[in-house]
């Protein structure tokens, strides 16, 4: 919500929504990144990590912030950003003067290899994952943009300054950390070669030579003992290329590492090996595999449940595909039960709770991710871009950033000035005002949805077991404790499917998005939450 006018959202529009967000029941905020930044990566590149980003507002409005939450019960989760700041952090300014000053091994130089690149990797967002800096004649490293530097973590100076400023903000009172790429952290020792296949642009993406890395489980204690241990905190970890066997030591209690992760599994499930863009077809069955191989691994720990956050194209536009305002609406009730009723805390991302879908772009003009826009240069390039344009449509981060729809209003009432990304023209029937003015639609779904997750103990605690995993178009689970369990049975298709109700009969209904009973069938997107002892 931008509160003056200049079209951009920020600290004082979302204080001005804090009562919206208790209503619906949301018990944490997970602000992406608020601090100074060049917006190369919309704030994913940092320059100041204790200075709010100005056109967010100010300290003084931050400090309001978090103080107007926790009046509310509400806490506040920050982003860390520490695999790389911003070039324009003063660290880099003095890294890259000369190789003998302090800051130098504050990020990770390199000379070039014959007049090329220290090795052959290659970055999330460029060809390669290396730029020359000409004034000493040497490489430095950058898994994203070249205007993302990645930090050297085996300094320990940089850890200690890292340490410093996340106890900073958590003695000013933040309740925990959303910690980005926190798994890329630790390098592979002598930077090998990539041995994989090579991207359109001829280099290599590798991440087994800088994701969870031995390395990383030493820092990650280290930090834990420097700035959480003994406070009332939260972290979650953005751990892309994480296996369950590597999830569980992460968020192991005794390894005292992190709280939670976010797994890739299912984000993952439509790509191909060269990445992201590569779509490829998927089944309900692989679907379901990884959501209960994920349910399986997060029972020692602690699962984080989402499928929707900024880096991710809507998952109404993705997993289900809904022709009518009808199908949209049960389509998006049918989801919400599916994923926020697995064993884990819930990650709702704005908009998901109205039933926000995929940006119509008509032109790479419109779109302002670097990550779609460098794609769609390299495409270009190599002569691929109505494909890569297909792809981006899809899959590209701007589907979900689009702003938030709150009423039928010019800009969808986010703004009274033109939107730093143009507003979905959907929100003339999609929005805020008119879902809370009818009390069947998704919003009151996922209050209902919220409040029963948090107060009932077999939603929290329960034991998850998947049931009918042979029918097809069908996914279902129960969760259990001693005294009470419930199955979710969701219809993930908008073709009507056999089913037989009869052994539910007489039970009591949780939740539903269809008014009226079957006997023999699940009908287009149905969902019923059925209690069972
Ligand atoms: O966005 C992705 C898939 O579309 C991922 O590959 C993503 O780049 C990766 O999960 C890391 O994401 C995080 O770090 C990036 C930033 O651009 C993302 O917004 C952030 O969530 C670099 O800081
Ligand atoms: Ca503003």
């Amino acid at each position: 919500m931008d509160s003056n006018h200049d079209g951009i959202g920020d600290l004082n529009g979302i204080i001005g929504k804090l009562d919206y967000l208790k209503e619906l029941g949301v018990g944490a905020v997970w602000l992406n990144p608020v601090y100074e930044s060049p917006n190369d990566d919309m704030g994913y590149d940092i320059s100041d990590y204790r200075q709010i980003m100005r056109e967010f507002g100010t300290m003084e409005d931050f400090d309001v912030l978090l103080r107007e939450a926790h009046g509310r019960g509400i806490r506040i989760i920050m982003d860390l950003v520490v695999n790389h700041s911003s070039d324009e952090h003063s660290w880099f300014a003095k890294s890259r003067k000369d190789k003998d000053n302090p800051y130098r091994d504050y990020y990770i130089w390199r000379k070039g290899e014959n007049g090329k690149e220290p090795n052959n990797w290659g970055s999330f967002f460029t060809p390669s994952a290396w730029k020359y800096d000409e004034i000493t004649d040497e490489y430095y490293l950058h898994l994203f943009s070249e205007k993302q530097p990645d930090l050297n973590w085996e300094n320990r100076k940089l850890r200690e300054e890292i340490y410093d400023m996340i106890n900073w903000w958590l003695d000013k009172g933040v309740d925990g950390f959303r910690m980005d790429v926190i798994n890329l952290i630790a390098k592979k020792p002598g930077l090998p070669d990539g041995t994989g296949e090579k991207t359109i642009s001829g280099y290599t993406f590798c991440p087994e030579n800088f994701a969870n890395q031995p390395e990383l489980h030493d820092y990650l204690k280290e930090m834990r003992a420097a700035c959480f241990d003994g406070r009332d905190s939260m972290c979650v970890g953005e751990t892309p290329f994480v296996t369950p066997e590597i999830g569980r030591q992460l968020m192991n209690k005794e390894n005292r590492e992190l709280d939670m992760i976010f797994q890739f599994e299912l984000m993952d499930i439509d790509s191909g090996r060269s990445g992201k863009w590569e779509i490829v077809p998927y089944t309900l069955a692989d679907f379901k595999r990884v959501i209960s191989r994920w349910q399986e691994a997060t029972k020692e720990g602690w699962g984080s449940l989402f499928w929707s956050n900024h880096d991710q194209p809507r998952p109404l536009s993705r997993f289900v595909s809904p022709d009518t305002e009808e199908e949209r609406v049960r389509a998006a009730k049918m989801l919400a039960a599916a994923m926020h009723l697995l064993r884990g805390t819930s990650f709702i991302y704005q908009g998901e709770e109205i039933g926000m879908t995929n940006a119509p772009f008509t032109s790479i003009m419109e779109l302002r991710d670097i990550e779609s826009i460098r794609y769609y240069e390299e495409a270009e390039k190599a002569g691929v871009k109505e494909k890569a344009w297909d792809a981006i449509l899809k899959k590209g981060r701007d589907n979900a950033r689009t702003p938030m729809q709150w009423e039928d209003s010019v800009n969808a009432g986010f703004s009274d000035a033109a939107p730093w990304l143009a507003v979905n023209e959907n929100y003339h029937k999609i929005n805020v005002e008119k879902a809370l003015a009818d009390t069947d639609s998704i919003w009151y779904f996922y209050q209902k949805l919220i409040a029963f997750k948090s107060g009932n103990d077999t939603a929290i605690y329960g034991d998850y077991k998947e049931l009918y995993s042979e029918t097809e178009a069908v996914f279902a689970y129960r969760r259990e404790l001693e005294e009470e369990a419930f199955d979710v049975i969701c219809n993930f298709t908008k073709k009507e499917v056999a089913f037989d109700w009869k052994q539910y009969s007489g039970k009591e209904i949780y939740f539903h998005n269809y008014d009226n009973r079957s006997e023999s069938v699940l009908r287009p997107y149905e969902v019923r939450v059925i209690r069972i002892k």
